[in-house]
């Protein structure tokens, strides 16, 4: 499948992104392309890939602290992150023709680069929650707020292990940080700001926008919650370099179509 033009998604599908802030697609990846990518992941997990630097694999906090002992490596960790631009088969799914070709649609460019990736391995019994946040107000150097995340379902997510909730329309809000957002937490659930969870089958995928503010539960189920975020944006996209408490990246690697001089 080639990618040439800005047209996969219906009409309706983008209106109700741009609306929301959040859209899902439904069995996107084939089954053996996630098989390859879960084994993938675990081996990633295990410390078997020797490209992969350690400085990409974060322990679950009760393993860091030494509340917990180590049984099994894979379980224990919270989250691999920049590997994509280690790993030929992450990068693969990075430019994946169905998930390029609908952040293409959703971003209105075709020229796209990644920002970073990140895959929440979210364990059983010891996966921790991730609270209410919009993505880019960590990542405030890049400029305009308008990236969009492709979070891929490598196992079923659901409520009772940690899938991911959405507040519908709040990429429309701005930045919100600290106390800004704080004000507004024990709102959330009660009109007009209902909590949308969005269970997803292996191979499905949501896409959301990095100002919508969203969240996951802590794994309290016997069941693996592993979720393969890539985060995207337009190649014409500024960094700000005068921001410094923004997460330190690698460079960014070009995903389609063309890069810009003097910008990301
Ligand atoms: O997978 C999770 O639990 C958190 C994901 C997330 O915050 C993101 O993809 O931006």
């Amino acid at each position: 499948m080639s990618i040439t033009s800005l047209n996969y998604l219906t009409t309706e599908q983008v209106d109700q992104f741009q609306r929301n802030g959040f859209l899902v697609i439904e069995d996107l990846l084939h089954q053996e392309e996630l098989k390859t990518l879960g084994q993938r992941t675990d081996s990633i997990a295990a410390g078997k890939l020797p490209n992969i630097p350690q400085t990409s694999v974060q322990l679950e906090p009760i393993f860091r602290s030494g509340e917990n002992t180590i049984v099994d490596q894979v379980l224990s960790v919270r989250k691999l992150y920049d590997i994509a631009v280690y790993d030929d088969r992450m990068w693969q799914h990075v430019k994946h023709p169905k998930i390029v070709a609908v952040i293409t649609d959703l971003l209105g460019v075709a020229d796209i680069k990644m920002y970073g990736d990140q895959l929440f391995m979210k364990a059983p019994d010891t996966g921790s929650a991730q609270a209410w946040h919009q993505d880019s107000a960590s990542w405030r150097d890049i400029f305009p707020m308008d990236l969009v995340t492709a979070w891929t379902a490598i196992d079923q997510s659901s409520i009772e292990n940690g899938c991911l909730h959405f507040i519908p329309g709040t990429h429309r809000w701005g930045m919100l940080r600290g106390e800004q957002l704080a004000n507004f937490v024990p709102d959330f659930g009660h009109s007009p700001w209902p909590i949308v969870p969005v269970e997803l089958r292996p191979g499905s995928v949501s896409f959301h926008h990095s100002l919508t503010l969203h969240m996951s539960e802590a794994n309290l189920s016997n069941q693996r919650r592993r979720g393969y975020a890539v985060h995207y944006m337009r190649a014409s996209s500024w960094k700000d370099c005068s921001v410094t408490d923004a997460p330190k990246m690698p460079p960014f690697k070009q995903v389609f179509g063309r890069s810009f001089e003097g910008r990301v």
